[in-house]
């Protein structure tokens, strides 16, 4: 397998520069805490370590070294997308070098071959409530997917600790392959007639994606790359990829792993962000049965923040400009749908916005996040967040089926490296009040 046999070429180069690293300079100091920083989330404390993307306050997320404009342009593409392959993309936050076309239809090929999902994981969502949230709903099949784990089965066989990371790879394929027939099949119980997805193995994993959702535009494949390719991955501080990590760390295999990482990008202050924007936007557009004006626009926003309501969309715990990855999908809709009424009120958010915010003055970074335009453009195709209970969470089901493929490639590498369980200190307060009197 082209995945196996490149990490095996460069894994033991790795853990030997670790190694040294660890043996030369284990005492030096990288970071120190305040009391500040211990009361608000460890936000910004560096103490934890990736190789595959670095977010930088102000540029953005680099995805093994490249920003999001570099990672689009040199990604292979298939002749006629618009927008590269997720596979490549897999690919290279697995390996950290660009990959071929030939390489990423490889990768394209051993999610191919892996597509099937064990029928009582349809069973268990056929099993609940009509009602449920389809985040409960995709963490519980990812779960229940853990009953094929390759890892744990070899871990209760006889498995090497240099070997951990083989069939943590083999899981971190199995279960990428298979979250976009678990997503679609999650979109057919809620909308439709709940039918089982059948995959074609002709197309590449997103184009497969949208003909499981059955939208027939032919944009929205392309829309599909993109968007699985942003928001698969964003450093390892963020609430999804930490939990998935610190899960990993005590040797859960990734199933177990994913799908709690999942229960934190179910948050409204994580990954729920994006359905909550979009209802934000639908809100407005309704209340006034148009695009308003930006006087009105202005209001709207002020009354959210004026019933303590935060802006869906806006801030960010470590940016402090623009997301790139905002500014993609906002060109993706200039470029494709331009006057598509919600994008166009997306549009006109990030030039409100920001100046409220500001004039608030509570928010640290008044600008948009990924999450603030990515509901507008899956509207724009038809495919819906809810169902007849509301919200229903599915854009946030997109999110996580590209976040798990930023966080199964730090699996893999956590377990190549042996990086270990996760265990920070607590304090009482009485020792932090002892601390502050020195
Ligand atoms: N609207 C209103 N108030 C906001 C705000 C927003 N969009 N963003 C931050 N604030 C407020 C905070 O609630 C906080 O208020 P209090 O002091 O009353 O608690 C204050 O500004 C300072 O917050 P901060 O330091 O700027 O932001 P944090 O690092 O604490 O939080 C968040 C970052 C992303 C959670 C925050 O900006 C937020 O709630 N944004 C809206 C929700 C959102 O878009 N989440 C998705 C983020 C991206 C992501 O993870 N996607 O999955």
């Amino acid at each position: 397998m082209i995945l196996e046999e490149k990490l095996a070429a460069q894994i033991p180069a790795w853990r030997e520069r670790v190694k040294n690293l660890l043996e030369s300079s284990e005492s030096v100091v990288v970071d120190q805490v305040t009391i500040g920083q211990v009361y608000s989330g460890m936000r910004n404390i560096k103490s934890l370590v990736t190789d595959i993307s670095y977010v930088d306050p102000v540029e953005g997320i680099r995805l093994r070294g490249y920003t999001i404009d570099e990672t689009l342009a040199r990604l292979p593409c298939l002749p006629g997308a618009k927008m590269p392959l997720v596979s490549g993309l897999f690919y290279l936050l697995l390996i950290g070098e660009m990959p071929t076309l030939e390489q990423a239809q490889a990768v394209e090929q051993e999610w191919s071959a892996r597509y099937r999902v064990p029928e009582h994981v349809f069973n268990v969502l056929r099993q609940m409530p009509s009602s449920a949230p389809a985040m409960t709903m995709f963490s519980q099949a990812i779960l229940a997917m853990q009953t094929d784990s390759a890892f744990t089965r070899m871990y209760n066989e006889v498995l090497q600790k240099e070997d951990y990371w083989r069939p943590t790879l083999e899981d971190s394929l199995t279960m990428t392959a298979n979250l976009p027939i678990i997503a679609a099949f999650i979109y057919n119980l809620k909308h439709k007639e709940g039918k089982v997805p059948v995959p074609d193995k002709s197309l590449d994993w997103s184009a497969n994606f949208a003909h499981m959702m059955d939208v027939h535009d032919p944009l929205y494949p392309d829309l599909c790359r993109l968007y699985f390719i942003i928001h698969s991955d964003h450093e390892s501080g963020n609430a999804s990829a930490h939990a998935t990590h610190l899960i990993g760390s005590t040797l859960s295999d990734v199933f177990y792993a994913v799908s709690g990482g999942m229960n934190a990008l179910a948050g409204p202050l994580h990954g729920r962000a994006n359905q909550e924007s979009l209802s934000w936007l639908l809100h407005v557009y309704e209340q006034h049965g148009r695009v308003p004006s930006v006087d009105e626009l202005r209001k709207f926003a002020w009354e959210t923040l004026d019933a303590g309501q935060v802006i869906p969309g806006y801030g960010h715990a470590v940016l402090r400009k623009t997301d790139p990855r905002f500014t993609v999908q906002l060109e993706f809709g200039r470029a494709y749908f331009p006057e598509d009424p919600i994008f166009k009120l997306a549009s006109m958010v990030y030039d409100v916005v920001p100046d409220v915010l500001r004039e608030q003055g509570k928010a640290k970074n008044p600008w948009p996040n990924v999450d603030a335009i990515s509901g507008s453009l899956q509207h724009h195709f038809g495919v819906q967040d809810c169902d007849a209970h509301g919200g229903c969470g599915f854009y946030t089901v997109l999110f996580g089926v590209s976040r798990a493929l930023g966080v199964t490639a730090n699996a893999v590498w956590a377990r190549a490296l042996n990086q270990p369980l996760e265990r920070p200190k607590s304090l009482t307060t009485a020792m932090l009040e002892a601390a502050a009197r020195k």
